[in-house]
């Protein structure tokens, strides 16, 4: 039987990192054989263009260049990662995926949606997570636990308008989508964050 494909998203230092070793834990705890994964990135190509995608840069990056980018890491995993893993009938856990793109890419940058949307059916045809679980926080307290971390990358040299913009375009691919995703307010304790995503887990 095919596996099931699980993304997870938000805005910066929202907690992503820390909750997906918990999501792993749970669902090991079940039985269940899960490959986790991470975009931009998964493959040792991928990851590569995660690194030119996130170098800070004299240039300016042009947003089409960034968004074929983007686009470009996923073929490759999607290929060599996630739809072997799939197929094997294990679940895929993964740290971003095209939301992102809408959100960064098509919130954050202003790039059409429908060039977006082109892009992933030409590079993903059928495939779409089964559940997303998007993170929701304040910009503001996801930066500040973010920046804590030290040096910031290309991203996160960001106004707080763009991320907000992020978050924006965040909730209304929830809203318009309710039944593929997920929101938890993870400005709670990490507790109270951990308890939303199980039972969110335990009903899926
Ligand atoms: N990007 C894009 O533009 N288009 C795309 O299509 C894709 C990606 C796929 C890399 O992503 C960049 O790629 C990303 C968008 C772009 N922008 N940036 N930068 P990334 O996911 O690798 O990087 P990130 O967004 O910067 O993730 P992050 O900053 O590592 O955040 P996180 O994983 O969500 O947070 P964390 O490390 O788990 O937690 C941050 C801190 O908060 C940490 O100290 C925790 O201990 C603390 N924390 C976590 N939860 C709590 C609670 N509940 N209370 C208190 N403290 C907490």
């Amino acid at each position: 039987m095919r596996g099931k494909f699980l993304t997870i998203e938000g805005t910066e230092g929202v907690g992503k990192s820390t909750n997906i070793d918990f999501i792993r834990r749970q669902l090991l705890a079940r039985g269940i054989t899960l490959t986790l994964s991470r975009e931009p990135g998964g493959t040792p190509l991928a990851e590569d263009i995660r690194d030119l995608l996130l170098a800070n840069r004299d240039e300016i990056v042009d947003e089409t260049a960034e968004l074929l980018l983007v686009f470009a890491a996923r073929s490759q995993h999607i290929q060599a990662v996630i739809e072997p893993a799939l197929a094997r009938g294990e679940w895929v856990l993964c740290d971003r995926f095209t939301d992102a793109t809408y959100a960064y890419q098509g919130g954050g940058r202003g790039i059409d949606l429908e060039k977006i949307n082109s892009l992933e059916q030409f590079v993903q045809g059928d495939l779409r997570p089964d559940l997303t679980l998007i993170l929701d926080i304040d910009v503001k307290v996801g930066l500040e636990r973010a920046r804590q971390r030290g040096e910031l990358d290309r991203f996160e040299v960001e106004s707080i308008q763009f991320f907000e913009r992020v978050r924006a375009a965040y909730l209304s691919r929830a809203e318009e989508h309710p039944h593929r995703y997920a929101v938890v307010d993870a400005g709670q304790s990490l507790a109270q964050v951990q308890e939303d995503i199980a039972a969110i887990l335990l009903r899926f």
